[in-house]
């Protein structure tokens, strides 16, 4: 089913099918070192699941990858003026630190979920305080790649509109 529930005669949005996955600093790297931490999956294999999970859904992804984080505060508004449907984001190295990243989901209003490939509550302790968390609408973390997957399909439930309890 489509983002706005079929709902016969409204205009949809252009992108209203459409999920940001917005990756931090150094993701760029995954499956080339530390794939004791982070595997052997490249952000390339990411963003395939990415689009093969928002297919099944019936949804599109743009796939971005920075390692500034202004650039990063860019995706968060293009996201919010192209009007999408919502953000998957992994802030990386800039998830216990960034006012800048957390202002720019606020400001936008999209529901976002954060996702981060390592559990990083079992990890050193200055990683475990998000900054970011605060404007998710939900926090994946410890499933490898696969809560790339998970973010989605979990977002995508959360746009469903909820069933009618109506009977016919
Ligand atoms: O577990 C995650 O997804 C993290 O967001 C990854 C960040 C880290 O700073 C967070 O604490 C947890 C690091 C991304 C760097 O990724 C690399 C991948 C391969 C080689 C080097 C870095």
């Amino acid at each position: 089913m489509p983002a706005n529930g079929g709902r016969p005669g409204r205009p949809r949005r252009p992108m209203a099918d459409t999920i940001y996955v917005i990756n931090g600093p150094n993701l760029n790297l995954l499956g080339t070192r530390e794939p004791e931490t982070y595997g052997r999956a490249t952000l390339a294999d990411v963003e395939k699941l990415c689009r093969e999970t928002a297919k099944k859904l019936g949804m599109k992804i743009e796939f971005r990858q920075s390692n500034k984080e202004g650039e990063m505060v860019d995706f968060i508004q293009e996201a919010g003026s192209r009007k999408a449907a919502g953000i998957v984001i992994n802030p990386a190295g800039y998830t216990t630190t960034s006012v800048a990243i957390l202002d720019a989901i606020l400001g936008v209003g999209l529901p976002t979920i954060e996702i981060h490939i390592t559990n990083i509550h079992a990890r050193e302790r200055f990683r475990q305080r998000s900054r970011i968390s605060k404007a998710a609408r939900g926090v994946i973390c410890g499933f490898g790649i696969e809560g790339y997957a998970l973010a989605i399909s979990g977002l995508a439930s959360m746009l469903r509109p909820p069933k009618s309890t109506k009977k016919k």
